[in-house]
């Protein structure tokens, strides 16, 4: 039978629009649904300053699952996830109510029209690598983190 390998996945969660905290909630626990797909953890979640886009502030945080499905079906599950929670795309970086992006998918680089891994913004973004370091402290530097000391943001 074939038996694709388990593959460590980081998933970034935001929103900033309606029920924010209530939605990265519920992504959670969709995510946690998914065939042949275990949680492992979850980071605390954090209010951040929008960062290159406006709005409210954002909810972040960041999930570590393991699982056997392949980089672009695990996007098409996470798109269906963002479309149930009522996402829009009227504009980039828009305000929404629920983001779902791969950060990392194993040690895969991925670089097509749909799908960059990692996560080509993920080092220049204090609400991925603070809650990421928490869950991960070998994938992110204190200098990495330093780095990004302007930007404002609060574990809630
Ligand atoms: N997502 C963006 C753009 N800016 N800022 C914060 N604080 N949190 C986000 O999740 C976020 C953002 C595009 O996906
Ligand atoms: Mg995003
Ligand atoms: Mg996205």
């Amino acid at each position: 039978m074939m038996h694709r390998e388990m593959v460590s996945v980081f998933v970034g969660l935001g929103a900033n629009l309606g029920n924010a905290q209530g939605a990265v909630m519920q992504a959670v626990e969709s995510i946690g649904k998914l065939p042949n797909t275990q949680l492992i953890q979850c980071s605390s979640l954090y209010r951040s300053a929008p960062v290159d886009a406006t709005g409210p502030d954002y909810i972040n945080a960041v999930l570590h699952i393991e699982s056997r499905i392949n980089a672009y079906d695990l996007l098409d599950a996470f798109q269906d996830i963002e479309n149930l929670a009522g996402r829009a795309r009227p504009y980039l970086n828009a305000p929404r109510t629920l983001d779902v992006d791969m950060l990392l998918f194993g040690s895969a680089s991925i670089d097509s029209l749909r799908l960059t891994v990692p996560h080509p913004r993920m080092r220049a973004r204090a609400f991925v690598l603070r809650p990421l370091s928490e869950l991960a402290p070998h994938l992110v530097s204190d200098v990495d983190l330093r780095k990004l000391d302007d930007q404002l943001i609060q574990k809630i």
